[in-house]
C-alpha cells in the first residue's frame, strides 16, 4: 500500500501549517503590469505601486525554489475579453473614474486580455507548463476552471501569493476555503496599496483559529522546501 510522506510543519499563524508538497500548489494572483508597474492602471488611480513592488523579490525567490523542487505552479490574471462581454456594467462604472476598464491606458486597453498591461510582470513570467487562469472577477474560482484543474492535479493545499491582499488574494483564499483547500499566505509575498488593509487583510485570514487559512513568511516556506529532494527526472 502506498503511504503518503509525513507532512512538513511550516511555522505559521495561528499554528503550524502541515505542508504536503505533492498535493500543494503555488497560486500567484494577478502579478500584472497594470497593477505593479509605474504608469499602469493602479498608478493612474493614484495608488503607490511601491507597496506592491516590494513583493516581487520574495515572490521571485519562492517561485524559483518551488520550480526547482518540481512542484505545481499556477498564475492568475484579472481581465476581460476584448469585446468586454464578460464585464458587468456595475464593475465598469464602479469608482466613477475618468479612465475605466476597457479604455485606452498607457499599456494598452485597461485590464483587457492580450494587452501589454494585462500581462504578468517579466520578473514572474509563467513557464509554458504553468497554467494561467484568466479571471473576470476578484476571486480566482469565479467563472474559471481553476477548481477543475486543481482537482485533476490532486491539489488540496495552496500557497497563495500576489496582489492585492485585501481584494483578489483575500477573495480567492475565501473561495478556496469554501471548496475544501487549506491556504497558506506568506505575508511578504502579498501586497496592498494600503498598509492598513495589508495588516487587516492578513489578520482576517488567520483570525478565529485560522478561519480562512494560515499566514507565514516566505522564509519559513523556503526552509521547508530546502529539506525536499529534487524531482526525479
Ligand atoms: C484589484 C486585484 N484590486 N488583483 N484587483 O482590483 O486585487
Amino acid at each position: 500500500m502506498k503511504t503518503m510522506p509525513s507532512p512538513l510543519a511550516i511555522d505559521a499563524e495561528p499554528y503550524p501549517f502541515e505542508f504536503q508538497p505533492e498535493s500543494c500548489a503555488l497560486l500567484i494572483i494577478d502579478m500584472q503590469r497594470d497593477f505593479l508597474e509605474p504608469g499602469g492602471f493602479g498608478e493612474i488611480l493614484g495608488n503607490d505601486v511601491s507597496q506592491l513592488r516590494r513583493t516581487i523579490e520574495p515572490n521571485k525567490k519562492l517561485l524559483a525554489s518551488w520550480r526547482k523542487k518540481g512542484l505545481k505552479v499556477l498564475h492568475t490574471r484579472e481581465g476581460h475579453r476584448p469585446d468586454l462581454s464578460d464585464l458587468p456594467a456595475a464593475k465598469k462604472i464602479r469608482g466613477r473614474s475618468a479612465t475605466c476598464i476597457g479604455d485606452a491606458g498607457p499599456m494598452g486597453r485597461i485590464l483587457v486580455r492580450g494587452e501589454a498591461g494585462h500581462d504578468i510582470i517579466p520578473e514572474l513570467y509563467p513557464l509554458s507548463i504553468e497554467p494561467v487562469i484568466d479571471k473576470p472577477g476578484k476571486g480566482a474560482f469565479f467563472a474559471t476552471d481553476l477548481h477543475a484543474l486543481l482537482q485533476n492535479l490532486g491539489i488540496r493545499q495552496l500557497v497563495v501569493t500576489g496582489v492585492t491582499t485585501e481584494v483578489c488574494v483575500n477573495t480567492t483564499v475565501r473561495e478556496a476555503n469554501d471548496r475544501g483547500y487549506d491556504c497558506l499566505v506568506p505575508s511578504d509575498c502579498v501586497g496592498s496599496y494600503f498598509p492598513e488593509f495589508q495588516e487587516m487583510g492578513l489578520k482576517m485570514i488567520k483570525a478565529q483559529g485560522g478561519i480562512f487559512g494560515w499566514v507565514s513568511h516566505s522564509q519559513a516556506i523556503l526552509s521547508a522546501l530546502e529539506t525536499l529532494n529534487p524531482p526525479k527526472s
